[in-house]
């Protein structure tokens, strides 16, 4: 029997680049959540830990990060960690694991080479990457081992061919043949480079390719992401047994939101109201609201963004429609913003771009609520 803990895209010395203020954030989460993984490998009494790539950003990563992560590494010395370099910490000369730091940890091994590694219950086949633009089958190195005994894992990082949205083999980014299952007679193949945690069944429909994803969410475009997998296979042709557990902090969430009038405006209240723990916020408003109602929306916005560490809005498929009244000339009693009101009016109705429109509003808004602010 085997029981090992998965992860990989730990991505660590991620810029959070976009992210604005969160990027600092989410830059130091991702070195703490790294401790729920190998706290919950101690936990589970896992046997090894296997970390299936792009634990760095890139092989430069600051030494400071490097010892970040090998300070928790330390604190777990009884957990044997196996870790496949994947792209972005691509074996090589530059390699971040060449750096003499790695050599004081004991209970790591990198896998450097399509060598088996004998582990805990199991025999590990290590499916090396040394070109980011590889185009062949990473798991062709993997031996047949169907009449092998014990039980037998690929380790790999790379894009499962015809599982995601490309289709084409060449135009797939390390491509993984997800045959390879059946081809070498393996248990189990563990992958890494996909963020969000995807599982595919054999021809029999047993489970024995996933990836785990990665440990704490990058960005708003990935799905359950943020865990770890606790992996047990009790024997040679035994469906692996998969758990997933926490290990992500952030919360994230993303929401397409449309308006319709001045009362979509208590819908989106109520929106708020539901996602006030949320870390990372990202909002697309769409459709109509009136101009009246667009300061509302701009003070609803702006208090959002001291109750999240992220909170974005994407508003330029959002149309600001023009009530009839605005053609009736707001009492300025200075004849020069009189004159500037008029002539922003002017410039609406010939305008025929939405979006000049829109920052012509957005002028007219200004001009309106400074005359308001002088006459108060
Ligand atoms: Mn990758």
């Amino acid at each position: 029997m085997t029981r090992f803990v998965q992860t990989s895209d730990w991505q660590i010395g991620m810029k959070g680049g976009g992210l604005g203020e969160a990027g600092p954030i989410v830059r130091e989460t991702r070195i703490g959540s790294i401790r729920n993984v190998l706290k919950a490998a101690q936990d589970q009494n896992a046997d090894f830990v296997l970390l299936c790539g792009d634990i760095f950003e890139h092989n430069m990563v600051s030494q400071e990060e490097v010892k970040k992560v090998i300070a928790i590494f330390n604190q777990y010395p009884d957990m044997p960690l196996y870790l496949l370099p994947g792209n972005h910490d691509i074996l090589g000369a530059d390699c971040v694991y060449n750096r003499a730091i790695f050599q004081q940890v004991n209970h790591l091994t990198i896998l450097r080479t399509s060598d088996s590694v004998e582990v805990s219950g199991a025999t590990l086949y290590p499916c090396t990457v040394f070109s980011k633009s590889a185009t062949h089958d990473l798991t062709g190195t993997i031996p047949i081992v169907r009449e092998v005994d014990g039980i037998h894992i690929g380790v790999a990082h790379g894009s499962l061919v015809g599982k995601s949205p490309i289709r084409n083999w060449e135009d797939t980014d390390l491509p993984i043949d997800p045959s390879c299952v059946g081809r070498t007679g393996i248990d189990y193949l563990a992958l890494g480079h996909w963020h969000s945690y995807r599982t595919f069944d054999d021809v029999t429909g047993t489970v024995r390719i996933a990836y785990s994803g990665t440990h704490e969410q990058t960005n708003f475009d990935e799905d359950t992401a943020g865990q770890c997998l606790l992996v047990q296979i009790d024997k040679k042709g035994g469906a692996p047994k998969i758990e997933l557990i926490k290990t992500g902090q952030l919360t994230w969430v993303s929401r397409e939101f449309e308006m319709r009038d001045s009362s979509s405006l208590f819908e989106l209240k109520s929106y708020f109201e539901l996602i006030k723990g949320i870390d990372m916020v990202r909002l697309v408003l769409r459709g109509e609201l009136p101009l009246e109602s667009k300061d509302q929306l701009d003070n609803m916005l702006e208090f959002q963004t001291t109750l999240h560490k992220n909170f974005r809005v994407k508003s330029e498929s959002l149309n600001i429609t023009v009530p009839p009244q605005i053609g009736v000339p707001f009492a300025f009693e200075d004849p020069t913003l009189s004159q500037t009101e008029v002539h922003l009016k002017q410039l609406i109705t010939k305008e025929n771009d939405p979006r000049k429109k829109r920052i012509i509003l957005e002028a007219l808004i200004h001009l309106q609520r400074l005359a308001k602010e002088v006459e108060a």
